[in-house]
C-alpha cells in the first residue's frame, strides 16, 4: 500500500501587479527566497506516525499550472491545507477522488471548513493531525474510512508524545531551512491570527528532549543546518525556553523564530538566544499607531499595552546580534491613508533590520473574519486566493481600497528599495561594531556540553 503526502508549497501574491513587484524589488527577492521552499511539517508529522507496512511519499507542488502532472501510484493520499492555495489542493483532491482513490484532507483551512471540503475529498480531518491519523488509517485498512474525524477536545493533543518528522524524506539541497516546532498557540488572542491558534486555544509546550531529539535527527542529514521555529509565539514560558536553549548551545546551529515584544525585557533569555545561534526574530508590531492596535488583542489588549515598549526592543534585541523582522499590517480599523508614512518613519528610525507588510486579511475560523463578514466588509467571500496576506480581500474602515492599494504599493517599494535595504544591514552592522551585547561569552553550560 502507498500513501501519497502532498502540500501544497511556495510564497506567492495572487494579484500579477504584486508578483511582478516582488520578483523585481530586491529586500523582497532575498526575504522570498530564503522562506519559499519550507517543507510541510504537518504531513513529515503524519508520515512519522504511520506504520512500516506503508510505502511513503512526500511530495510539494508548488504550483499545479507549472506542473499539473500528479502521480498515478497511490492507495490513499494525504493533503495538507492552508486558505491560500486550497483551491489547487482541491483540484488535486478532485484528480485522485475521480480515480477512485481515497483524498484525505486536514490542516488550518480545512479544519475551520470542513463541509466545503468535504465536496472534494473521502475524509476531512478537523484538528491536530496527531491523535487522528492512527485512527483514519486504522479504519482504511478495514475498508471502513469516514467522512469526518472530529478531535475531541480541540487542541488537546499532548506535545510529549509528539514523534519525529520524517525529516529523512527531505532532500537537504532543496530546503533553505528546515522547521521544528517547539510550541503550539499563543497566549495572546489577536482577531486576525489564523495560525495554530485555530487548533488550540491552549498554549502548549513540547518538552525539551523531544525538540532536541528532532534537531538530531535534522543534523544526521544536515550537519550545520538553518532551523526555523514552526511556532507562533516562542519564549514564552520564560523557564522552559532557557532549558532548551541551554540544551542548543554548542549543537552548531543557526536558528529563526516568531515571539513577541517582550523577550526584550529578559537578558539571560537574550545571551541564550545569541549563544545557541539565533540569527533573526520575526515580531508582529502590527502597526506605531495606538488607534490602529486598540482592539486588536481580544483578551487584554496586550498589544496596545506593548506599543512603549517597540523602539527599547528593537535596540535591546538587535544589540545581541540577532536581527528583528518587524511585521506591520496595513488596513487596520484604526489606519488613516497617513500610517503608510508613519510605518515608513518609525522603520527608518528604529533601525529594524528586515520589515515585512502585509495587508489585513481576514481567514476563516477567526474573529475578524466572523465580525467582517457582519460588517458586510470582505471584497469577496470565499475567494480564498486572495488570502496571501499580500492581497487585499477586507474593505477598510478609514481609508478607500484604492488609498490602501497604493499607500501599502508606495511603502514596499520604498523599504525594498536596494538603497533602504542596503541601509538597514549596514546600520545593523555598524551598531554591532559598537555593542558590548553582541559578544559571545564564555559560559559554563556550553563546555559542559
Ligand atoms: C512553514 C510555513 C510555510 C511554508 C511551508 C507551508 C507548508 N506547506 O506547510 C511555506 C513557506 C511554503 C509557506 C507558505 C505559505 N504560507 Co505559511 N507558514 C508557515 C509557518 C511559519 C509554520 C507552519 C507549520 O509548519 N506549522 C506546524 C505544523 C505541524 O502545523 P500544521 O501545518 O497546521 O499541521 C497540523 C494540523 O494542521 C494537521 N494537518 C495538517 N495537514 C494535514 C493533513 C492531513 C491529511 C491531516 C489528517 C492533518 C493535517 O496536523 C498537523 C499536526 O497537528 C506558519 C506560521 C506559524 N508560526 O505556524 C505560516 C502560515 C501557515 N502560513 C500562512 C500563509 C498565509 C502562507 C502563504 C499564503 C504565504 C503566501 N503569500 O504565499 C503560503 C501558502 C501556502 C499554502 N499551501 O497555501 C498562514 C496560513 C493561514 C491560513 N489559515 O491559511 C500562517 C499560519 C502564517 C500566518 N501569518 O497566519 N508557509
Amino acid at each position: 500500500m502507498r500513501i501519497g503526502f502532498i502540500a501544497m508549497s511556495g510564497v506567492r501574491a495572487h494579484d500579477p501587479e504584486l508578483t511582478a513587484l516582488g520578483l523585481t524589488l530586491p529586500g523582497f527577492v532575498e526575504r522570498n527566497k530564503i522562506v519559499a521552499s519550507l517543507p510541510s511539517l504537518g504531513l513529515l508529522t503524519l508520515a512519522a506516525l504511520t506504520p512500516p507496512e506503508y510505502d511513503i511519499e512526500y511530495r510539494e507542488i508548488f504550483d499545479l499550472r507549472v506542473e499539473p502532472e500528479l502521480p498515478n501510484r497511490y492507495d490513499l493520499v494525504a493533503i495538507s491545507s492552508y486558505t491560500a492555495q486550497i483551491r489547487d489542493a482541491y483540484a488535486v483532491a478532485d484528480y485522485y477522488r475521480a480515480l477512485g482513490v481515497p483524498v484525505v484532507l486536514g490542516g488550518l483551512h480545512v479544519s475551520s471548513l470542513p463541509d466545503e471540503a468535504l465536496e472534494h475529498c473521502t475524509t476531512v480531518v478537523v484538528g491536530e493531525g496527531e491523535p487522528m491519523w492512527p485512527q483514519v488509517l486504522a479504519d482504511f485498512a478495514r475498508g471502513e474510512l469516514k467522512p469526518r474525524y472530529v478531535q475531541d477536545p480541540l487542541g488537546e493533543y499532548d506535545l510529549a508524545d509528539s514523534p519525529i518528522p520524517r525529516y529523512d524524506l527531505l532532500d537537504p539541497n532543496h530546503y533553505n531551512r528546515f522547521t521544528v516546532q517547539t510550541s503550539r498557540g499563543c497566549p495572546h488572542r489577536c482577531d486576525f491570527c489564523a495560525s495554530s491558534i485555530l487548533l488550540t486555544k491552549r498554549y502548549k509546550l513540547k518538552p525539551v528532549a523531544n525538540v532536541i531529539r528532532e534537531i538530531e535527527a535534522i543534523k544526521r542529514i544536515w550537519p550545520h543546518p538553518f532551523i526555523e521555529f514552526a511556532d507562533d509565539n516562542s519564549f514564552v514560558h520564560r523557564a522552559h525556553y532557557k532549558e532548551l536553549l541551554r540544551a542548543m548551545v554548542g549543537m552548531d546551529l543557526r536558528w529563526f523564530t516568531e515571539t513577541d515584544v517582550s523577550v526584550a525585557k529578559d537578558d539571560e533569555m537574550l545571551e541564550l538566544m545569541r549563544d545557541s545561534g539565533c540569527k533573526q526574530v520575526l515580531i508582529g508590531f502590527e502597526s506605531p499607531w495606538a488607534s490602529s492596535l486598540d482592539g486588536i488583542e481580544l483578551n487584554a489588549n496586550w498589544k496596545l499595552r506593548q506599543q512603549d515598549d517597540y523602539r527599547r526592543a528593537i535596540e535591546k534585541i538587535q544589540s545581541y546580534g540577532i536581527t528583528v523582522n518587524g511585521c506591520f499590517i496595513l488596513g487596520l480599523d484604526g489606519d488613516t491613508p497617513a500610517v503608510f508614512d508613519d510605518i515608513h518613519r518609525f522603520v527608518r528610525e528604529t533601525g529594524l533590520y528586515e520589515v515585512q507588510i502585509t495587508r489585513l486579511t481576514a481567514f476563516p475560523g477567526t474573529p475578524l473574519y466572523d465580525r467582517l463578514v457582519s460588517e458586510n466588509r470582505l471584497i469577496e467571500p470565499r475567494a480564498w486566493e486572495r488570502c496571501t496576506l499580500f492581497d487585499m480581500n477586507i474593505i477598510p474602515k478609514n481609508m478607500t481600497l484604492a488609498q490602501l492599494k497604493e499607500g501599502s504599493l508606495a511603502l514596499g517599494k520604498a523599504l525594498y528599495s536596494d538603497e533602504e535595504t542596503k541601509e538597514r544591514k549596514e546600520r545593523f552592522k555598524k551598531t554591532l561594531r559598537t555593542s558590548a551585547n553582541s559578544k559571545r561569552r564564555p559560559r559554563a553550560e556550553a563546555t559542559a556540553l
